[in-house]
């Protein structure tokens, strides 16, 4: 089935610098996934980022092992459907960003030609979701305020606080005092804290937050459970849950009681699914976060997200919150704080070729 394929590596412009604890952005680079066969195209967007610091895939790594490990073992496996990717590439270990994108050119080039969309193909129930929208560490608490006010006008449905030691207390009070009790309100420490800051932690439990997201390491699940006993704020995992495995010892360990589910950091949309389908099994509530993706990567979280367990509000902001110029038409906020699950064939947008030209810093392509 597969033709051609072609791996671009693109840097959008951010409209405004996201920082969190792991550093800050001011531009986006990412890896599109282009293949080609039975006379149609798909389109997967790699979420890892330029620098290794959310995990440990980074961008130009994502493209060596597509093209050196990936790739030749999808080709070799002669694939037509996105469910043999998975297992295709199982020999690989780790690597989860470089698979899934894989795995979504494959399933966007399956759906168009089955005329399918990626919702339907989920089993989706919903034609439009709540957003939610992630807000960066802020140069001052009256910058953050700014910055929510604009989002809350907007109709932003949730907000989630970045916080670090440091930024953390304050600038949850600060935005409880500003805009009420009601604001549905969470914070997200990407592993910025250890166990032993419980004190301090515990401290954001009179601001009644939705939940609170990663604060201790990635591999730090024995203590995300002790610190759960700890806090009454439910505590939800993001870098910790990288297969339905772990989302498993997750839930039965006591250290979740909420799941962020990004497909890129667990190798996929189906192995996201099957979160989902573990989650709702187990009572566990869970949402979609994001990872400043694009318009192309936004519609396919979209598209999941749109399923019934999905039951927060997820990172689903607008593309167009970061990008002023995106490669594909903007994904756009209705003004009740909406997004509308895409309904056109696969991911229901494909990239604008000019834009792709202008944003393109490096390209690789194969043909049969
Ligand atoms: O931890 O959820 C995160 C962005 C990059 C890396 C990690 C995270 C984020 C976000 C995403 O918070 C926000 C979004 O895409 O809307
Ligand atoms: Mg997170």
């Amino acid at each position: 089935m597969i033709e051609s394929v072609e791996i671009r590596t693109v840097r959008l412009p951010l409209r405004a610098p996201f920082q969190t604890s792991n550093g800050v952005s001011t531009e986006r680079e990412l890896v599109l996934v282009r293949i080609a066969g039975g006379g149609a195209e798909g389109w997967g967007e790699c979420v890892a980022e330029r620098e290794p610091t959310y995990s440990s895939e980074h961008s130009r790594g994502a493209v060596d092992v597509m093209r050196s490990f990936l790739l030749p073992r999808l080709l070799a496996a002669e694939v037509t459907t996105a469910e043999e990717v998975a297992p295709a590439l199982r020999g690989v270990v780790g690597h989860p960003m470089a698979k899934a994108a894989l795995e979504l050119a494959v399933l966007d080039l399956v759906l168009r030609l089955r005329g399918e969309s990626l919702a339907q193909y989920f089993g989706a129930t919903r034609t439009r979701i709540p957003a939610g929208v992630s807000v960066g560490i802020q140069p001052s608490v009256a910058a953050l305020l700014d910055v929510v006010g604009g989002f809350v006008d907007e109709g932003y449905r949730r907000i989630k606080l970045k916080i670090q030691p440091g930024w953390d207390v304050e600038p949850v009070r600060a935005v409880r005092k500003e805009f009420g009790d009601d604001l549905p309100l969470q914070v997200d420490a990407n592993a910025a804290y250890d166990l032993a800051d419980a004190p301090l932690l515990r401290r954001l439990d009179e601001f009644g937050l939705l939940l609170i997201e990663q604060p201790l390491h990635h591999d730090d699940l024995y203590q995300h459970a002790r610190l759960a006993e700890m806090l009454t704020t439910p505590l939800c995992l993001d870098e910790s849950v990288v297969s339905a495995r772990s989302a498993a010892a997750a839930i039965s360990m006591g250290a979740a009681s909420i799941i962020n589910v990004k497909p890129g950091r667990v190798g996929g949309y189906l192995e996201a699914k099957r979160i989902h389908d573990l989650a709702q099994a187990h009572g566990v509530a869970v949402w979609c976060g994001g990872m400043l993706e694009s318009g192309l990567g936004r519609r396919a979280n979209i598209a999941l997200a749109a399923l019934p367990g999905f039951t927060l509000p997820g990172d689903t902001s607008a593309s167009d919150r970061f990008y002023e110029t995106d490669i594909t038409d903007p994904v756009t906020l209705e003004p009740d704080g909406h997004v509308l699950v895409p309904t056109d064939p696969g991911i229901g947008a494909t990239p604008d070729p000019d834009l792709l030209r202008t944003f393109t810093v490096d390209t690789w392509s194969y043909e049969r």
